[in-house]
């Protein structure tokens, strides 16, 4: 129920610019998705495509999303009737429109049998997943599940469940129960082959929680782990966000996000029980999503990461000021060019370097203020997807991955803690403790630091780890980036 008259809801639509006004009207589309992770990102992606597919074409696809631990964003949508406005931020001014494909909001962490119960209903057909690269776990050299102590609590005793693979293996156990039906599961997070991923975080969560073989052939039988490609700059929300949709609407919006006007969304069509037509929301449906997601990880993202740590040591905020550092922008047209373009092969008819010219074009969108601190977070969960592999493929053809090397030192030196001009740099990162450890023992030289962290073998393959050249390079890097900073390590580059 909304509160008061000056909060978005259901009883305030009417009073909004008609050009603000939801496609759908929450309350009139049955939920057939479970969403889980509530974030940004979610509002401003497939809930926006998702309502713009059953505009189009119908269909009892409403959301119910579920923030597996934080209120915030729970407590607001619900205060609002589950309607959020997204403002999309184009250089030559914003628009902000209210979305109404949400169907509902769940908490997790508060309420985890009622998300139990979503799983097992037969009118959801699909789950997607937006829960950051670090929830699943997965070695990212073998695949191997190394569940920390809360999954593995979630998975071995009966407490009701507290993470996303605890849910899900729960959800799934009642779903068989219940002969449910069939089922999507769908990662839309910034990892290789997402879905095969998914697919491997549920398969070997079910052996560890010792499900019956049954089940674990209904799994097999009955549920699709489609890989996806997803696309979209939304930058956290800020409370310049909130007074910017404020503006607009002329009520409160405490869910709101802001976003580019780009957004791209390729969905492998693995669908057993049906799925929104998202074709008619400008998804690409394939059956492949391979070659697309190598195109964004290791263009749009790794030069995303670069900008990122080379922005924060030099000292910019945001990933458009970063741009303006003098030859950065040619450093990452040659990290483009020479290390991704030639490290695999593209969708058809796509030319790398174009599309790197495309996602420079976005990045410099001065209206979206991406705070480079946002992206650095994490880094041991992204750079192998947006860098080491980019490396590893070259270096596996004979070639050299000189780009590559820069953005490894810029992390490496990032990690140290401090920026050229001696502010601290916060580390945000699941691996912080580790990587903090690790650094203890061989910080005072640069190849102490190449030594002490291409050790983790979580990050690190081994064949990857034991290439001099690679070693060579990086400690080029950080020498350069040590003594004399980004700006000069940028000038002397070229
Ligand atoms: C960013 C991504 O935060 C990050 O690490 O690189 O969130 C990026 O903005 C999206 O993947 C764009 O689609």
């Amino acid at each position: 129920m909304s509160v008061g008259t000056d909060r978005l809801g259901l009883a305030t639509l009417r009073r909004l610019p008609v050009e603000c006004r939801p496609l759908l009207r929450p309350g009139t589309v049955p939920a057939g998705i479970v969403h889980l992770g509530l974030g940004a990102f979610h509002r401003a992606h497939q809930a926006v495509h998702t309502e713009a597919a059953i505009g189009a074409a119908g269909g009892d696809w409403g959301i119910i999303g579920v923030a597996p631990r934080s209120t915030d964003v729970v407590d607001a949508l619900a205060a609002q009737d589950a309607l959020f406005s997204v403002t999309t931020l184009a250089a030559e001014g914003a628009t902000t429109r209210v979305v109404g494909a949400l169907a509902g909001v769940r908490h997790a962490a508060s309420d985890p049998a009622a998300v139990v119960g979503l799983l097992a209903d037969p009118a959801i057909r699909v789950v997607t997943l937006t829960v950051t690269e670090k929830a699943y776990q997965l070695d990212p050299v073998t695949g191997a599940l190394n569940a920390d102590p809360e999954v593995t609590a979630d998975l071995t005793t009966d407490r009701p469940p507290r993470t996303v693979p605890g849910l899900l293996v729960r959800g799934l156990l009642a779903r068989a129960a219940a002969e449910a039906g069939p089922i999507a599961l769908v990662s839309c997070d910034n990892l290789p082959a997402n879905g095969r991923r998914l697919r491997g975080l549920v398969t070997q969560s079910l052996a560890l929680a010792r499900v019956p073989d049954a089940v674990a052939g209904w799994v097999h039988d009955n549920v699709t782990f489609p890989g996806t490609m997803v696309d979209r700059i939304v930058p956290a929300s800020t409370a310049e966000t909130l007074d910017t949709a404020r503006r607009a609407l002329g009520v409160t919006d405490r869910a709101a996000v802001a976003a580019e006007p780009y957004s791209q969304w390729v969905i492998e069509d693995e669908f057993p029980a049906g799925r929104p037509a998202w074709e008619r929301a400008g998804a690409i449906l394939t059956d492949d999503a391979g070659p697309w997601e190598r195109l964004k990880l290791r263009t749009l993202n790794g030069v995303h990461s670069a900008t990122a740590y080379l922005g924060a040591l030099a000292g910019a905020e945001t990933v458009a000021e970063t741009l303006a550092l003098p030859q950065l922008t040619t450093v990452l047209r040659r990290l483009v060019a020479e290390d991704v373009a030639p490290s695999f092969t593209p969708p058809p008819g796509v030319s790398v370097p174009a599309y790197g010219e495309e996602v420079l074009t976005r990045f410099g969108n001065p209206a979206i203020r991406h705070r480079t601190l946002q992206i650095a977070m994490d880094g041991s969960q992204k750079l192998p997807q947006r860098v080491l592999h980019t490396i590893a493929d070259l270096r596996a053809g004979g070639r050299s991955a000189r780009w590559g090397a820069l953005v490894v030192a810029a992390w490496l030196r990032f990690l140290l803690g401090y920026a050229d001009d001696g502010r601290p740099l916060p580390l945000d990162d699941p691996l912080a403790d580790r990587l903090r450890g690790a650094l203890a023992a061989g910080r005072d030289t640069p190849a102490g630091v190449v030594d002490a962290i291409f050790a983790l073998r979580e990050v690190f393959p081994a064949e990857l780890a034991a290439d001099d050249e690679v070693r060579a390079d990086v400690t080029g890097w950080l020498t350069a980036l040590e003594r004399h900073g980004v700006r000069a390590t940028l000038a002397g580059a070229l």
